[in-house]
């Protein structure tokens, strides 16, 4: 299969080396897969743009995207996805933090799980033998479980961590859903697109992962995104209600 590993950066200078040296490590080990690396960067002010363009010099696989204006992380998300869907003859599509969070050693256990039949794999937190780091700053640890909840409550009870951003989705269905169409530009697309995934096919696992804590820089996790969130899952609700039709 074509799998391509979406990162979105904004001020990644900290990080974003190790994360593609280790992403590269990773898929080097995997034989019956062919890995592509697009990179989707919204107009980062430190180093990460040279450090990402050094790095394609010895990685030929490492694709490199610079938005004019910064749109948000689902904005980014939607551009690179439909860029993917476009240029690659992609079969996979990863979303995987920059930060060191989503750890590439988990790409084969979630290459496993698609091999074995899933549509959608979803790094999770909130799964038996999955954890989140405990130095994960309070408040956002909070706003992730608090969101997780009231997702779960609204909207699912079937999964367990409805807002994970570390995914791998077979890009069949991707090209259903109307991406721009997305209720949120911002972190809270995530719970969006997970919701129309799950309406079109009943092969999603989750696979236990240990979500670490960034060691440089900070949070990008906008403060009003979590009311944006929560507006997303009560229309989420309202429209499956008055069965008003998936994107
Ligand atoms: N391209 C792009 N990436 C973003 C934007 N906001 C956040 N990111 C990236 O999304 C990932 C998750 O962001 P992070 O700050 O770690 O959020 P948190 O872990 O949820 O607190 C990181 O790789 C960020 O660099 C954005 O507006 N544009
Ligand atoms: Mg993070």
């Amino acid at each position: 299969m074509n799998v391509v590993i979406i990162i979105p950066t904004y001020n990644e200078e900290g990080h974003i080396g190790d994360t593609l040296k280790l992403l590269e490590h990773e898929i080097s080990r995997i034989k019956n897969h062919v890995f592509d690396i697009l990179v989707f960067d919204s107009c980062s002010t430190d180093k990460t743009i040279p450090y990402v363009k050094s790095l394609q010099v010895k990685y030929k696989n490492i694709h490199l995207i610079v938005e004019d204006k910064k749109s948000g992380l689902g904005g980014a998300y939607i551009q690179a996805m439909r860029y993917v869907m476009k240029h690659f003859n992609a079969d996979i599509i990863f979303e995987c933090d920059a930060d060191g969070s989503h750890q590439p050693k988990y790409v084969p256990m979630m290459m496993d799980a698609i091999e074995k039949g899933a549509d959608v794999v979803v790094g999770s937190r909130y799964v038996p033998g999955g954890k989140i780091e405990a130095n994960w700053a309070f408040h956002r640890r909070m706003i992730s479980r608090v969101g997780n909840y009231v997702a779960r409550l609204f909207l699912t009870r079937k999964f367990h961590d409805i807002t994970s951003g570390f995914r791998a989705t077979k890009v069949f269905l991707l090209k259903d859903i109307a991406l721009e169409n997305l209720l949120s530009k911002n972190y809270a697309y995530k719970i969006h697109l997970f919701w129309e995934l799950h309406l079109r096919t009943d092969a999603i696992v989750e696979v236990p992962i240990t979500f670490l804590d960034r060691e440089h820089g900070i949070s990008k996790f906008p403060r009003n995104n979590m009311w944006e969130s929560l507006k997303v899952v009560v229309m989420l609700r309202f429209r499956k209600l008055f069965s008003i039709s998936a994107l």
